[in-house]
């Protein structure tokens, strides 16, 4: 009997494996990812922590490079702490503002380099080819937008909405690089809690996948001042706003759209979500430690 158990089991370990790699259809096949020198880890520089936890169990130990996306909408002494953390880990790191294309220049100089680096162990014939790098994070985190400001074109279609690349393109132009870039890492459904709340609030979850109340009402508690409940604040915030209905009343459904709306293109402020002295990553080089933000049967949130 016991033989048997054990036999289902490792059916079940396998099984289990193979439907975290279903969740992201877009993912290229471990034959294309033999050909990458370098992988890119797009995190919002407003959910750093979530970003890498999200993409870290698809491309475990692969070397990378960081590169905080959005900085413009975050926090800078977070943001700065940040790359900080990721650098301190043995990961180049770079706040690279993918929209305006400030950072970009520092990213293609330390690029260049590596590519220096590489082409110094190879036999001359191989000198001339590009340096291979991958995107990769969560959906709507810059990806498209970064690869068209590598390699000065705009080939990749970007755009305010999650999920809009849908299969991985390999992108060529002058220049030294070719750049894989791919969709969004994850089926965000199987992400739950305050990291859903995160993810949502940063749009990297499609509309129809998250309660804007719920996820309004986090940001108001992050935001409101002391003393002041999040229901509260939201009220006064949509009344200041004049975001009323019919009977005068305010309307909390556009209020909590509007809210969310608004702190997604900055006009809350430039803030941070998580902060670098809550990251709880491991000490090695990419060890972004083992607990994902991914909920499924077999994984639970600490402390639920
Ligand atoms: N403010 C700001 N907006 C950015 C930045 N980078 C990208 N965006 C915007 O974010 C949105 C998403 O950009 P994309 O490049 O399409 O993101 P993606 O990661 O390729 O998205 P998917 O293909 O949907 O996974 C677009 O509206 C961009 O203009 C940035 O650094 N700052
Ligand atoms: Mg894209």
């Amino acid at each position: 009997m016991a033989p048997q158990r054990h036999g289902r089991n490792k059916v079940t370990a396998r099984s289990k494996k193979a439907s975290v790699k279903k969740t992201h259809p877009g993912l290229p096949a471990e034959k294309a990812l033999g050909l990458v020198d370098v992988f890119l880890f797009l995190a919002d520089a407003r959910i750093p922590l979530t970003s890498v936890k999200l993409a870290e169990p698809y491309l475990r130990k692969r070397r990378r490079i960081y590169v905080l996306t959005k900085p413009d909408l975050a926090d800078p002494k977070m943001t700065a702490g940040w790359v900080e953390f990721f650098a301190s880990r043995g990961n180049p790191s770079f706040a690279v503002d993918c929209k305006r294309g400030g950072g970009v220049a520092r990213l293609l100089r330390h690029l260049r380099s590596m590519k220096a680096e590489i082409d110094a162990k190879k036999p001359a014939v191989l000198l001339h080819r590009p340096l291979r790098i991958m995107l990769f994070g969560p959906p709507n985190v810059g990806k498209s937008s970064l690869a068209n400001r590598l390699l000065g074109t705009t080939k990749a279609p970007f755009g305010a909405k999650p999920g809009l690349t849908r299969s991985s393109n390999w992108l060529k132009g002058r220049g030294f690089l070719e750049i894989l870039d791919t969709p969004g890492v994850v089926d965000t459904s199987l992400v739950k809690g305050e990291a859903q709340m995160k993810l949502a609030a940063a749009w990297a979850i499609p509309d129809n996948r998250y309660d804007a109340a719920d996820v309004a009402y986090y940001l108001a508690a992050k935001i409101a001042p002391q003393g002041h409940e999040p229901e509260e604040y939201l009220e006064e915030w949509g009344a200041a706003k004049g975001l009323l209905s019919e009977g005068g009343l305010v309307d909390l459904k556009r209020t909590y759209r509007t809210f969310i709306h608004e702190f997604r293109e900055g006009l809350l402020g430039r803030l941070t979500l998580e902060s670098p002295d809550e990251g709880q990553i491991g000490e090695g080089p990419g060890d972004t430690g083992k607990e994902s933000v991914i909920e499924t049967n077999n994984t639970k949130r600490r402390g639920e």
